[in-house]
């Protein structure tokens, strides 16, 4: 009974750790997922991942929590919001001579923000456990971890339809990171789905990604289309993607969950360069260099710049009709890939 409670009150000292560096929740479980074992290699043999072959190549270790942390007994889930505008509804998809960049990278990458605060945890675990030998790994998007069945297991909210974690005070506007750790902690109690029978997720998808509760077409969603997928983006799919350069937060903003989210916290996470203004004209126009100067820091930075401009040629492809647009699109025929060149001249079939 008694190491019970020191192990309760262990668990509720870590978590308030984790609150004290800025977190803004911490929740903590145990390392086994076999009950989601089968669903995921149902995901993969239907071949929804597209070209995240990772995906398939790490799933063993995904399950398997010691390959990543030899010893690890226990993972400290951490919730960190990033949401940086007030208004967040479908009139910013309407605008369709301006860009629509996803909300979760409209400041810093929030891999380098996540990542430093979890070494910051993790320095404070090892200092306040002494004399204990603490083995403990950080992660976020950066591994083979199953981040939101963690983060559920942990008591940090439910799995929405959309497949991402939904919290009832918070909503899901918010970064998922882990620490695996070689203590036996006290574990939280898992949430209650409160999805209920809606399904606006599901309804309002352009592209008719989530097939179902729990099931999404990654090959479909305009988050893999724009970022992860990295040759020609399939023609049937083009009119969908609208105004969306980078990700998609469709599914999010139409949640009622939502309503309940807060302002990020986080500075890094607040607007940068008024990319939540940018027009897709001056978007086509940035020449690499100006690229990579203004995405410094950001994980657009990633995808490059031929990437980019696929992008935006695919959006303004999709802009009200102007002479301007099919100019400014024509500027760039001569020098570009053929993969470019081949999103230019649809952009600009869609203008005559
Ligand atoms: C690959 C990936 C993607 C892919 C695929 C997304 C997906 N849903 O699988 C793409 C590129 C599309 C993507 C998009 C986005 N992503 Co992403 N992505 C990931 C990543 C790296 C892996 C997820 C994964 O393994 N997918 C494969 C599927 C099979 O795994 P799964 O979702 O766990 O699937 C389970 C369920 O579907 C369940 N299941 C299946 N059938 C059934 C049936 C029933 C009845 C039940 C109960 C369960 C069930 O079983 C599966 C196995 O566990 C994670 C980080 C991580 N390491 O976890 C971030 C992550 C999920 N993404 C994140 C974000 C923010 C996004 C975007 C919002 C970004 C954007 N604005 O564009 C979108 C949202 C799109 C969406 N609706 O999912 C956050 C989510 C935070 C949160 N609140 O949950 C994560 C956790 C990153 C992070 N560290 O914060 N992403
Ligand atoms: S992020 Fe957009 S495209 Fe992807 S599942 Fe959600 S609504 Fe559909």
């Amino acid at each position: 009974m008694n190491d019970n409670l020191n192990n309760k009150n262990l668990a509720e000292n870590i978590k308030q750790w984790g609150l004290d560096l800025g977190f803004d929740a911490v929740g903590i479980s145990n390392i086994d997922f076999d009950h989601q074992k089968d669903l995921y290699q149902d995901w993969l043999s239907q071949g929804y991942q597209g070209e995240m072959q990772y995906l398939e190549r790490h799933k063993n270790i995904k399950f398997d929590p010691k390959k990543l942390l030899d010893g690890a007994q226990s993972i400290i889930s951490v919730r960190l919001d990033y949401l940086p505008l007030e208004k967040n509804t479908l009139d910013a998809i309407k605008q369709k001579d301006r860009a629509y960049i996803a909300r979760y990278t409209l400041g810093r990458d929030y891999h380098k923000v996540l990542r430093n605060k979890l070494k910051q945890f993790v320095k404070k675990l090892e200092s306040e456990l002494q004399p204990r030998e603490i083995k403990a790994r950080v992660f976020t998007d950066s591994a083979p971890v199953l981040e939101v069945e963690a983060a559920k297991k942990s008591g940090l909210g439910w799995r929405g339809k959309h497949t991402l974690l939904l919290n009832k005070d918070h909503g899901s506007w918010f970064f998922l990171g882990e620490i695996y750790i070689n203590q036996k902690l006290h574990e939280d109690k898992q949430d209650s789905d409160h999805c209920g029978t809606c399904s606006a997720c599901i309804d309002i998808c352009p592209t008719g990604a989530i097939l179902g509760p729990y099931k999404l077409d990654a090959r479909k969603c305009i988050s893999y289309l724009t970022i992860e997928h990295k040759t020609s983006i399939p023609v049937e799919y083009r009119k969908k993607i609208g105004n969306r350069i980078y990700g998609c937060d469709d599914c999010q903003i139409i949640c009622p969950w939502n309503k309940y989210a807060k302002l990020a916290r986080e500075k890094d996470f607040h607007v940068k360069n008024n990319l939540d203004q940018i027009s897709l004209i001056d978007c086509f126009e940035l020449n690499e260099e100006q690229f990579k100067s203004l995405f410094q820091g950001s994980a657009i930075y990633r995808i490059g710049h031929e990437q980019w401009l696929r992008n935006v040629a695919v959006a303004l492809g999709n802009a009200p009709k102007s002479e301007h647009v099919i100019n400014v699109l024509k500027s760039r025929l001569e020098s570009a890939s053929d993969l470019l060149k081949e999103h230019i001249l649809w952009a600009i079939e869609q203008h005559n």
